[in-house]
């Protein structure tokens, strides 16, 4: 296990405690522990080694009597700035960006998040080849470093960055076009998209899961943990239920303040289920005193990409954990009691359908197939056969009743879900 110390450099623009846990969380995903963390407060970074030259120092002693086989910064450095640190410090110096690119590279594993985060990886490497060199060359301790995704070794000659740029440009391109097609054969079929977003280890996962279970779909569960980047990847689930109309639900990867700029742009593609949702289930962890700052990032992402004006429910978990009654105003539930999530349901349904009608259909022989639908995706209460067509009373969604209005004999609004 590689130890390491972080260090923190107090700026004023961002609460240095909590960024600094954020920071351990980060280590911990990456299997790195941390020995100390060392902060300064300072009114702007210094140019050559970051924090100033006596909290080098004070570093430096640090490293020595720990023993420590890095240091990890809270921040992201110029290339200058690694590699002066590292020539002082003896030591390999990693970014919160590389830090967090390295989790990525560790655990992606299906085929897109592979190349967004090699894509994401060469670009971060590009502009910093000078700096990194020595430590991506380095030998023995802190391999993982070194290493891309699939455990290739990453290449640190200009030339085959920017030939590895190329190639997974046009790779992703690839996979975009599959994605494109696989989208538009989803809204020639009409079924709506949601969206799970939200900040890291904020209970996305898990709502996903509790939305399965509540629908009793069996072993179509997502991998859910108390880790920060437990997913990696969007996951789509389908949602049909006898009587309801159908919808599909996606999970995706979180969200983190100061993500590294390469990482938003390169996780687009992976990304680009969002902007094309009808709904955002916005996640927040309820009861993180940070959570302010979180809903915050993740507006913003929506925003970079063009995802902020789709509907927006905001959900806050951890509801269980809640010392008093969640407050009336706010959509709160509980992934570990299952409380509300058949309201979240509801709420879902309602978003996307509209609200519930009780309808009377006078379906004609000739259109008998629609019999079938309606048995499918609506609450049929009666089905009549008559001489000269089928009689249907029937419970559905506003937006169902489209390809039934030639045969509407009544509808009328029903509280009766
Ligand atoms: N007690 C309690 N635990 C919850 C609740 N929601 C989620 N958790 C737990 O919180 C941890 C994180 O949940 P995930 O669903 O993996 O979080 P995520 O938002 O998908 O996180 P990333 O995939 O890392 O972005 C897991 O251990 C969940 O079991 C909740 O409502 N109550
Ligand atoms: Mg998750």
């Amino acid at each position: 296990m590689d130890k390491a110390i972080l260090v923190g450099l107090d700026l004023n623009q961002y609460n240095m405690t909590t960024s600094i846990k954020e920071l351990i969380g980060l280590a911990k995903a990456l299997n790195i522990e941390v020995l100390l963390t060392m902060t300064q407060k300072a009114s702007r970074p210094d140019g050559a080694t970051y924090v100033g030259s006596g909290k080098v120092l004070e570093i430096k002693q640090a490293v020595d009597a720990l023993n420590a086989d890095m240091v990890i910064f809270d921040d992201e450095l110029s290339p200058a700035q690694i590699r002066n640190l590292e020539e002082i410090l003896d030591t390999q110096i990693i970014d919160r960006s590389f830090l967090i690119l390295s989790i990525f590279s560790k655990r992606a594993k299906t085929k897109g998040a592979v190349l967004e985060v090699s894509l994401a990886q060469q670009k971060y490497l590009l502009p910093r080849l000078i700096g990194m060199g020595k430590i991506l060359s380095r030998q023995g301790g802190g391999s993982y470093n070194a290493k891309g995704p699939g455990e290739t070794k990453l290449e640190l000659d200009r030339r085959t960055i920017e030939n590895n740029i190329t190639k997974l440009e046009r790779q992703i391109k690839v996979l975009e076009t599959q994605r494109d097609t696989s989208r538009k054969t989803r809204s020639s079929s009409n079924i709506p998209l949601v969206s799970l977003v939200g900040y890291t280890n904020a209970g996305k996962s898990a709502t996903l899961n509790q939305i399965l279970k509540l629908f009793e779909i069996d072993n179509k569960n997502v991998f859910e943990k108390d880790m920060l980047f437990a997913t990696l990847d969007t996951t789509a689930r389908r949602i049909t239920k006898k009587g309801y109309p159908t919808f599909i639900i996606t999970d995706t990867i979180g969200f983190l303040t100061r993500l590294p700029h390469e990482f938003i742009k390169s996780f687009k593609s992976t990304l680009s289920e969002v902007s094309n949702s009808n709904l955002i289930l916005h996640i927040v962890n309820g009861i993180d005193p940070e959570k302010a700052l979180h809903i915050q990032t993740t507006l913003d992402v929506l925003k970079e990409l063009n995802a902020d004006a789709i509907n927006q429910i905001t959900v806050y978990t951890h509801a269980d954990l809640l010392d008093e009654r969640a407050p009336d105003y706010e959509f709160w539930i509980s992934n570990k009691t299952g409380y509300h999530i058949q309201g979240l349901v509801e709420s879902i349904y309602e978003v996307l359908f509209g609200s519930m009608i009780s309808t009377k259909l006078e379906i004609p022989y000739d259109e008998q197939h629609l019999i079938h639908t309606l048995n499918e995706q609506t609450k049929v209460l009666n089905t009549e056969y008559l001489n000269e067509h089928i009689l249907v009373s029937t419970l559905m969604y506003q937006k169902q009743l489209e390809p039934y209005k030639p045969y509407i004999v009544k509808t009328g609004y029903s509280n009766n879900l």
